[in-house]
């Protein structure tokens, strides 16, 4: 934890925190708009406070009819910045030991130590709030990297977050053109919240 950075959690981090605790779909989208939009699940899970000694989240990604494969695991750390919220982004150096801890193996997440995941430099994502609603976007400077398909591209990504929707929209764009390579073409995906966490985060 870099020094000088506050560790009680500001009335607004906590608000965030409790709105993002949950399993989202974005089945309602997903009917409206079948070729732009598939059917998926993206969970946020709370992790105990002595994982990272602050708020967590393991996160899980996965089409909806194969939760148990997911194409994305992440842990993420809310932190308070002098300018709004800082969220840092994680991978697991082990996904498989993680794999279904979002849902039915949650209890196993309290063996999850810092050592067991490595920080993604570059992939902060900065967060204010605007009224009712938490607004992101990744970090700036291009640098938050990610290989797929075997080509290289870096993450841009937008947030919007309210009391009943999580809304995002994860481009990879090329390096050199900066034009888009992988992710949505119609826009941010939305989410609604399918099953609420938030009475674990026990604050
Ligand atoms: C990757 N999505 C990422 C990454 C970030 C986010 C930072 C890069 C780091 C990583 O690989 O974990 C997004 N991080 C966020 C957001 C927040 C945050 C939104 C705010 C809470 O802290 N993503 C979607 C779509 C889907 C998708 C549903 C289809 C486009 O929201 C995919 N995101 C997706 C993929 C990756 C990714 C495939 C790359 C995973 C990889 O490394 O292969």
């Amino acid at each position: 934890m870099p020094i000088g950075l506050d560790r009680t959690p500001s009335p607004e981090l906590l608000q965030m925190a409790r709105w993002l605790a949950g399993d989202f779909s974005n089945q309602e989208q997903a009917w409206e708009n079948p070729p732009f939009f598939a059917q998926i699940r993206v969970a946020y899970r709370p992790l105990p406070a002595h994982v990272l000694g602050g708020i967590g989240f393991y996160v899980e990604q996965a089409y909806s009819g194969h939760l148990e494969d997911p194409y994305r695991q992440a842990v993420v750390e809310l932190t308070q910045a002098s300018a709004g919220i800082l969220i840092r982004n994680y991978r697991p150096l082990e996904p498989q030991r993680w794999r279904g801890c979002a849902r039915e193996r949650a209890d196993q997440l309290s063996q999850l130590q810092a050592a067991d995941l490595a920080y993604l430099e570059g992939c902060d994502v900065h967060v204010k709030r605007q009224g009712s609603l938490f607004i992101g976007a990744t970090e700036p400077g291009c640098r938050c990297c990610v290989v797929r398909n075997g080509q290289a591209t870096y993450l841009q990504t937008t947030l919007h977050l309210s009391e009943s929707e999580f809304c995002s929209h994860d481009r990879g764009m090329d390096p050199i053109t900066h034009r888009q390579v992988w992710g949505a073409l119609a826009g941010a995906f939305r989410f609604q919240k399918v099953v609420d966490w938030q009475a674990e985060l026990l604050l």
